[in-house]
């Protein structure tokens, strides 16, 4: 599905706020979205100072508007995603390559990523960042496809600096590559279906399979891409913008910081480069951006919750969901909900959980009277029902995320409250209820 036509839709849904002020790229376009960050509009910045692309944001900041990108309800994404992955996993449902691709309406063999619409969005950034654009590489040893997102900083008009963690499977294409001598060449892809979003920050795709099928899936037909003009590696047909570019063998440069999903800033350091050979666009694109937060926090989240919960059920009685809370930056903690089928079942549920999804610092677990999408009623779960020194549990010396500052990045100690109450315990763990009215029976002013 075309982006434009996404955003077509969310307008209709009334899900679009337009700025029609001319904004600056510079903080001033961030400053303006940070004002509504998690409401249920996205906002389309139809005038950018010295720029000739709208820009759009706020897609993914809340699941109202993720379920209607989807015609699906917002509680239903996590799942809606989770069965998109099993179907892949039945059967992958490969792209097509196809001539005359749109996005290629436009093309420039002399790029210059400056004329393109990139904000600098916190106030310590060190420059316009690709926040959420989607990169395909080829594999070097078998050519099997991946995709996957990583901010790319622009460093001048046609060179980027670009972040790739540990485990990532660009990194290990990359690092390949870079021992056989050859820069691994790229697409980077703006303006992209969801649908083609959702794989790219897929967990629990193997390095053999090309996760682009899951795109396949949720629309119900092979994903269309691009051939490109300057590199071995397709693009995505129907972008807006897609940069073909080839990260370069033995060379690091300075790149940040960056204010990351975090919360913090990541610092400036020595990273890898990515040089531009072409753009290609739409005649007139739309591009697309985020604030990194609530954004990132619900991609994780809705990703990583239908993942996590078909690993741990498999292992574990008894359980009946889980939540990744923006108050642990999605990434780092997951809440799980379960009546335990025997003593003692609570920790294996956090055991299994840790085990599902290594970014993972803390899991609290607990029954299902409590509402694990409400952090006041788990924190109080946490308070009354976690006798710390038998219910606790601290793992040291484990690998974490590597942008979670409390952790030596990546390396640091989990953490898990298991607050499901103790077998004998019920009567005193009761939660207390009230007569459940209806206000419209009584005159009250
Ligand atoms: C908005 C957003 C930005 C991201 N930025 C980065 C990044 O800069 N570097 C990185 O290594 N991973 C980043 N990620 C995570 C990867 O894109 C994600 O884990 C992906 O599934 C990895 O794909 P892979 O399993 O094919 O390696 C980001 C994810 C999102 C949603
Ligand atoms: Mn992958």
């Amino acid at each position: 599905m075309d982006f434009r036509q996404i955003i077509d839709h969310l307008d209709k849904k009334g899900k679009l706020l337009h700025v029609k002020s001319e904004v600056d790229c510079v903080h001033e376009l961030a400053g303006i979205a940070k004002k509504y960050e998690g409401s249920d509009k996205a906002i389309l910045f139809e005038h950018v100072k010295g720029k000739d692309f709208p820009v759009v944001i706020g897609l993914w900041w809340n699941r109202e508007i993720i379920g209607t990108m989807f015609d699906i309800p917002g509680s239903e994404v996590p799942a809606f995603f989770g069965e998109a992955c099993k179907k892949f996993k039945a059967d992958p449902q490969l792209p097509v390559i196809i001539e005359n691709a749109p996005c290629q309406e436009v093309i420039s063999l002399k790029p210059d990523l400056n004329t393109l619409t990139v904000p600098v969005l916190a106030l310590a950034d060190g420059g316009p960042y690709f926040s959420n654009s989607v990169i395909i590489a080829k594999d070097p040893d078998t050519g099997v496809r991946n995709t996957s997102i990583h901010r790319c900083m622009i460093a001048d008009k046609n060179r980027l600096g670009i972040l790739m963690d540990v485990g990532r499977h660009l990194r290990s294409y990359y690092e390949r590559a870079e021992q056989m001598g050859k820069p691994l060449e790229i697409t980077i892809n703006n303006g992209v279906d969801p649908a083609v979003y959702v794989c790219a920050t897929l967990g629990g795709i193997g390095i053999d399979e090309d996760e682009l099928g899951v795109a396949s899936v949720i629309r119900n037909e092979p994903l269309k891409l691009s051939r490109s003009k300057t590199v071995n590696v397709e693009g995505i047909a129907e972008a807006q913008v897609v940069i073909e570019a080839k990260i370069l063998p033995g060379i690091r440069e300075p790149e940040g910081p960056f204010g990351e999903v975090s919360g913090y800033y990541a610092t400036k350091d020595d990273r890898w480069v990515a040089e531009v050979t072409a753009i290609t666009h739409r005649a007139n694109p739309v591009m697309h951006t985020l604030l990194p937060g609530k954004e990132v926090w619900n991609t994780v989240g809705t990703t990583c919750e239908a993942d996590i919960l078909s690993k741990i059920q498999s292992q574990v009685g008894g359980i009946k969901n889980v939540h990744l809370p923006h108050g642990n930056c999605a990434n780092y903690g997951c809440v799980v909900q379960m009546e335990p089928t025997r003593p003692g079942m609570g920790k294996n549920a956090m055991l299994a959980a840790f085990a599902a999804f290594p970014p993972l610092s803390m899991v609290t677990v607990v029954n299902s009277d409590v509402n694990i999408f409400d952090s006041e009623d788990v924190m109080r779960a946490i308070t009354t029902r976690c006798d710390a020194a038998k219910d606790m549990i601290l793992i040291p010396n484990a690998a974490c995320h590597e942008l979670n500052p409390a952790t030596a990045f990546g390396f640091g100690t989990k953490i898990g409250f298991d607050c499901t109450v103790h077998f004998g315990e019920e009567a005193r763990n009761q939660k207390i209820s009230f007569l459940d009215v209806d206000l419209n029976q009584y005159h009250i002013e």
